[in-house]
């Protein structure tokens, strides 16, 4: 069994589902299946986009998650997910109904890319752009206090005091 912290992200309503937080819901109801079961969620946050634009603020939350599933499998199914709940993947950082990351795969090392057919894609871990996101670290840090970054051993307190100023971030109630 492998502990893997996954990344939630909404700024888009679903027609079914509702406004961000309720996608955020739905998402968390779907990941469970034979291979996998969630351990913990942290509280849920608003948070302005990054980088700063006139996208809707996002709904987020940081899950962990234990699985017997490889990573190109977790992606896999996160990435199902996502499609069920409506995603459309075009470009990067475009509004979305729902984004399902791989933070962190049991502190895991790959540099990721393309491979077989079977394997199908193998993501980068750690997620290459964790360490510079307020709306990462801050509920990752309410579930996993002790945490550290796989590749560079970084604390979340000093990850968090080295975050480039101005991402703004509410803790919803
Ligand atoms: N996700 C992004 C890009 N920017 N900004 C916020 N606040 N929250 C996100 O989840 C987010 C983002 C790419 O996945
Ligand atoms: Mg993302
Ligand atoms: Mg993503």
């Amino acid at each position: 069994m492998t502990i893997v912290y996954l990344g939630l992200g909404s700024n888009l309503d679903n027609p079914v589902f509702g406004a961000p937080r309720q996608v955020l819901e739905a998402a968390l109801a779907a990941l469970p299946t034979p291979g996998l079961s969630v351990r913990s969620v942290s509280p849920f946050y608003e948070t302005a986009p990054v980088p700063l634009s006139d996208q809707p603020w996002y709904v987020n939350a940081v899950c962990a998650v234990e699985t017997h599933m490889s990573p190109s499998h977790l992606l896999a199914h996160l990435q199902g997910i996502e499609a069920q709940m409506g995603r459309k993947r075009a470009i990067r950082n475009e509004a979305r109904v729902l984004d399902l990351d791989i933070l962190d795969f049991g502190g895991l090392v790959l540099a990721g890319g393309e491979v077989g057919p079977a394997a199908g894609i193998v993501p980068v871990l750690p997620h290459p752009r964790m360490a510079e996101r307020a709306f990462v670290l801050y509920p990752l840090r309410d579930l996993a206090p002790d945490w550290r970054h796989p590749a560079t051993g970084a604390t979340l307190g000093a990850l968090i005091a080295a975050l480039p100023p101005g991402q703004m971030i509410r803790r919803l109630g």
